[in-house]
């Protein structure tokens, strides 16, 4: 990394960074692809997560030229559950099926942009399963504002062939979640079940996501005081979900709105910041928008590991734990809450102002 100041480095051990002093010459290039390599120890685990991070650079790739290699617009085709799909959601979408299914370590994939699971044949088949969605965000994708990759990765339960109930699982089953926003920098977030969320951001001219920050956590106390959510939607809301966002906006200091439109964006912003980001269900979408295996399960593992909290809110007749969901379907949706711990349960307690629970 020449050029870039001393080579003074944070370790990317399990100590949180608290201070000048805990950084310490350990080495020039604390790249993801070490990161990896030592914290799963698991040979076939690194293979699976190396094609991830290839595919999240091919990605941003992508997203960088899309202009210039005319990749904005309509695919002409609609994806699972009906929406357009962009040029850019079918070629990431080949992307992340080429790294996965040739890397020799997933077994069973389920995308957004594929109706049904794709099973991979038994000579190139490993031990986990992934799902994800491989870009999000896609209304934004024309006018260059962020968007990102998210994933789950499982291992299977199966002991021969994968079956889709490898795949239909609490999220409490997941070993790795992560996403990859495509912003004004392409950074990457991971976490592992039990070692918090780390940060990485690619570095372009080394082609190598570099680490910016261990131990990730939300704000102590909540943080500012941000709401996120689509609120051309309030009209069909519960009264629990306009009672809260109402309150927030009548208090002495009300709270800000800011609402990219993107989930990996809002969701990073939330972390860093502090805030809630919501996609409830209304009378409309009874189960909300997001997609409870590749929205839903990854944001709330990475936010629950981050110290934050993750519900449904209302849904189906009781509030829920957004991780304890066990889908039926891999499409499925579930309404979002997630955020700081002090937002959220200021939704769930309102629920029961409200009456409703
Ligand atoms: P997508 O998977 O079709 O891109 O939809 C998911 C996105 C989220 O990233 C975002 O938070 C939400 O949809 C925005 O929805 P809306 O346009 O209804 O506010
Ligand atoms: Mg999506």
């Amino acid at each position: 990394m020449a050029g870039y100041g001393p080579t003074i480095i944070p370790r990317m051990d399990d100590c949180p960074i608290t201070s000048a002093s805990d950084s310490v010459s350990v080495s020039q290039f604390p790249t993801l692809t070490r990161y990896i390599m030592g914290k799963t120890g698991d040979k076939e685990l690194a293979i699976l997560l190396m094609a991830l991070q290839l595919a999240c650079k091919a990605t941003s790739r992508a997203c960088n030229k899309a202009g210039i290699a005319m990749l904005f617009g309509l695919a002409g085709e609609v994806n699972s559950t009906g929406d357009d799909q962009k040029k850019l959601d079918v070629l990431s979408n080949e992307i992340f099926i080429d790294a996965l299914t040739n890397c020799g370590a997933c077994a069973v994939l389920v995308s957004e942009e594929n109706e049904d699971p794709i099973f991979v044949p038994e000579d190139k088949a490993g031990r986990f399963v992934v799902a994800f969605d491989p870009l999000d965000g896609s209304s934004n994708i024309d006018c260059n504002v962020s968007t990102g990759t998210i994933f789950a990765v499982y291992e299977k339960k199966s002991e021969k062939n994968a079956t889709v109930s490898d795949i239909l699982r609490t999220g409490n089953d997941i070993l790795v979640a992560g996403y990859c926003m495509y912003g004004a920098a392409t950074e990457l977030v991971i976490s592992f079940k039990g070692h918090g969320v780390h940060r990485f951001t690619l570095d372009p001219s080394l082609g190598e996501f570099v680490h910016i920050q261990a131990h990730v956590q939300l704000p102590e106390g909540g943080g500012k005081k941000i709401y996120s959510c689509n609120e051309g939607n309030s009209r069909n809301w519960d009264a629990a979900i306009k009672g809260i966002i109402g309150k927030w906006k009548d208090s002495d200091k009300p709270y800000a709105a800011r609402y990219v439109g993107s989930m990996v964006s809002d969701v990073h912003r939330t972390i860093l910041y502090g805030g809630v980001y919501l996609y409830p269900a209304d009378a409309k979408s009874k189960h909300g928008k997001l997609r409870v295996l590749y929205e839903g399960f990854p944001m709330a593992f990475i936010m629950e590991q981050a110290g934050g909290a993750a519900s449904c809110g209302m849904f189906k007749g009781k509030i829920q734990r957004l991780l304890d969901i066990v889908p039926e379907t891999i499409h499925e949706k579930c309404p979002v809450v997630i955020g700081c711990k002090r937002d959220v349960e200021a939704v769930l307690e309102e629920y029961k102002i409200q009456g409703l629970c």
